[in-house]
């Protein structure tokens, strides 16, 4: 471009936004985004909204964000790389990153990355590797194609770009536009998407009363990862899966969006304008969207699935008819069980034993009475062609002294611990050590399998196999509870607490990672018994082995992966 070129483009770029680039005087208009009070939506008061200078209260929609929340493009770094910078001081919940890097990488036809780093610091990443090509040839063709707002290569510190939205796409439609309206702050991220298609499925673990999501009700649903079967609201259920399909028209044209983080997050799936749109907000980590285009969402998910990685080939047995219950009370009613579905002509493959075979509840143990000849009931499960599979816990019953499997674990330290040893508690049990204390199964407290460290995975196998050989070699294993669960965090005791004790529960400690500025929908479901992030599940402010970075407050991220 030559440099008269240039300065028209530049002055082009900049007449409409003098107003906002003159010191931020203009004033603030709403836009068509719901405020996201800490409270939710029903909370809204001109009071609250008035605490938040991102928001603005309207006599007919309540609280809105305003057009002054985003970025503006500093300068383009490189083709596919523009340096934002915040437009304004305005704020949900402060501690804003100031400068984003924003980089799209083309893998290949059919995926596309686009990542939102802090230019400045580094923040927690999902320690995720994903099965993506290197960028693709720029002369390779692609189902889609991103548009990014035109950037000058340099801007003078005083000045500032265009503000910062981006389209993507896909043939002749533009399948997706993300909205100007980005925050991104240390505990607070979000972003709104338009989506050209009316079919969207997928995100949760939630309870979705039927596949496609409904555009009108307008919902939003929380996702963490945590020891909660379907009930009947809009809570987190056990596991994490951020990624959403939209079928663009009636080909079945469509796109996947992958929103790659593992923070305690919310989605809200809506009609914006007429449009179909999402808004992911998350707690922290980055802004990392994998986007797949396909002509159908076979095409769709096939590209996802070589992305995460496929899954293992289960043994064939494995896709078999399946029996299993909490709660037999011997190894003669299991085998009367299965007597009795072999006698009624019911196909079984495998057959399960809960942790009601266990002395007490612990791992890697078997309860003499009741179920000495576990090692038996086993090999004749198989002379039937039965496979036996046994549940385990991920969590330890801390009797030091009497109970081998505890003393070779912390013998080689693979128990999640407190994050630092200030937030031990002052009841710390005899023994703990720097671990945090849990309550699951057993009679005893627990201590938590960190996973995340090599050792643990080296000690955990070598008890398997241990224990294996005394149970006969059953074929399945089923490790429950690993969300990870723990019973009755911040209340007064678990459920199942003994009543000869007197009451106790894990108590997550008051801090800015525990109780997060926006603490999602998962707090103010009506199924959050303490109402707090760490319901049903262990604190944030805990170490894992992959030590992240603190600030960002993605300590319990780990309990994602
Ligand atoms: C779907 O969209 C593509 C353009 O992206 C168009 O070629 C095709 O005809 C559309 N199909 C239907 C059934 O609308
Ligand atoms: C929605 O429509 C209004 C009025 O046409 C327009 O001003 C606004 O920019 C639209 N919003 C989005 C997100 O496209
Ligand atoms: C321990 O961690 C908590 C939570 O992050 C923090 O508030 C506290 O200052 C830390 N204490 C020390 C001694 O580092
Ligand atoms: C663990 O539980 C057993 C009963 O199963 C009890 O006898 C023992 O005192 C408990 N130990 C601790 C440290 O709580
Ligand atoms: C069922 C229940 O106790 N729900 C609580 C969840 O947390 C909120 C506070 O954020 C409480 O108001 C609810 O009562």
């Amino acid at each position: 471009m030559s440099p008269p070129q240039f300065y028209l483009r530049l002055a082009l770029y900049l007449t409409p936004l003098l107003p906002a680039a003159r010191g931020g005087q203009a004033r603030a208009a709403p836009t068509e985004l719901e405020c996201p009070l800490p409270g939710g939506a029903r909370s809204a008061t001109p009071t609250v909204c008035g605490q938040f200078t991102a928001c603005v209260w309207t006599d007919g929609d309540g609280c809105r964000l305003t057009d002054r929340v985003g970025y503006r493009v500093q300068r383009a770094v490189s083709r596919r790389q523009l340096l934002l910078t915040k437009s304004s001081d305005v704020t949900l919940f402060g501690e804003d990153v100031q400068r984003l890097m924003v980089t799209v990488t083309e893998h290949d036809r059919q995926r596309v990355r686009i990542v939102f780093r802090d230019a400045d610091r580094q923040r927690f990443e999902v320690p995720l590797r994903l099965n993506l090509p290197p960028p693709r040839h720029r002369r390779q063709r692609a189902e889609y194609r991103v548009h990014l707002p035109s950037a000058p290569a340099e801007l003078g510190p005083d000045v500032s770009g265009p503000p910062f939205s981006l389209s993507v796409q896909h043939g002749r439609q533009t399948a997706l536009r993300l909205l100007p309206q980005l925050s991104y702050s240390d505990q607070f991220i979000e972003t709104t998407l338009l989506l050209a298609g009316e079919h969207l499925y997928g995100m949760g673990e939630n309870n979705h009363d039927r596949f496609r999501h409904d555009l009108d009700a307008a919902a939003t649903w929380p996702i963490f990862a945590r020891g909660r079967p379907p009930g009947d609201g809009h809570e987190a259920l056990y596991g994490v899966h951020p990624f959403l399909l939209a079928i663009e028209n009636a080909s079945g044209k469509s796109l996947g969006v992958l929103f790659l983080n593992s923070n305690a997050m919310e989605y809200k799936v809506f009609r914006l304008n007429g449009s179909a749109a999402v808004t992911f907000r998350t707690t922290g980590g980055v802004l990392d969207l994998c986007l797949f285009f396909g002509r159908s969402p076979l095409e769709v998910l096939r590209q996802y699935h070589l992305t995460i990685g496929l899954p293992e080939l289960p043994s064939y047995w494995a896709l078999g008819f399946q029996l299993s219950r909490f709660g037999y009370r011997s190894v003669d009613e299991v085998r009367r069980t299965v007597a009795r579905t072999r006698a009624a002509g019911i196909p079984l493959d495998v057959q399960y034993v809960d942790v009601d075979y266990m002395d007490g509840r612990r791992d890697f143990t078997v309860g003499k009475d009741k179920f000495g000849d576990l090692s038996r009931l086993v090999a004749d499960l198989r002379k039937l062609d039965i496979h036996a599979s046994l549940l385990y816990d991920p969590s330890l019953a801390t009797d030091f002294g009497r109970y081998p499997p505890l003393k070779r674990g912390v013998a080689r330290d693979v128990f999640v611990r407190w994050w630092n040893d200030s937030l031990i508690p002052e009841d710390q049990c005899a023994g703990c050590r720097h671990y945090v204390a849990g309550y699951l199964w057993t009679r005893n407290k627990t201590l938590l399998v960190d996973f995340f460290q090599e050792a643990a995975t080296h000690w955990w196998t070598d008890e398997m196999r241990r224990f294996s050989k005394s149970a006969g070699g059953p074929e399945g294993f089923w490790i429950d509870m690993n969300e990870p669960t723990n019973f009755g965090t911040n209340l007064e005791k678990p459920f199942n607490w003994p009543s000869s004790l007197p009451a106790w529960s894990l108590k997550c400690p008051v801090n800015r990672l525990d109780d997060p500025p926006y603490p999602t929908a998962h707090v103010r479901d009506t199924s959050n018994k303490s109402g707090r992030l760490s319901d049903r599940t262990i604190c944030m402010t805990e170490q894992t082995h992959q030590r992240c970075i603190p600030r960002a407050s993605s300590i319990a991220s780990a309990q994602t992966l």
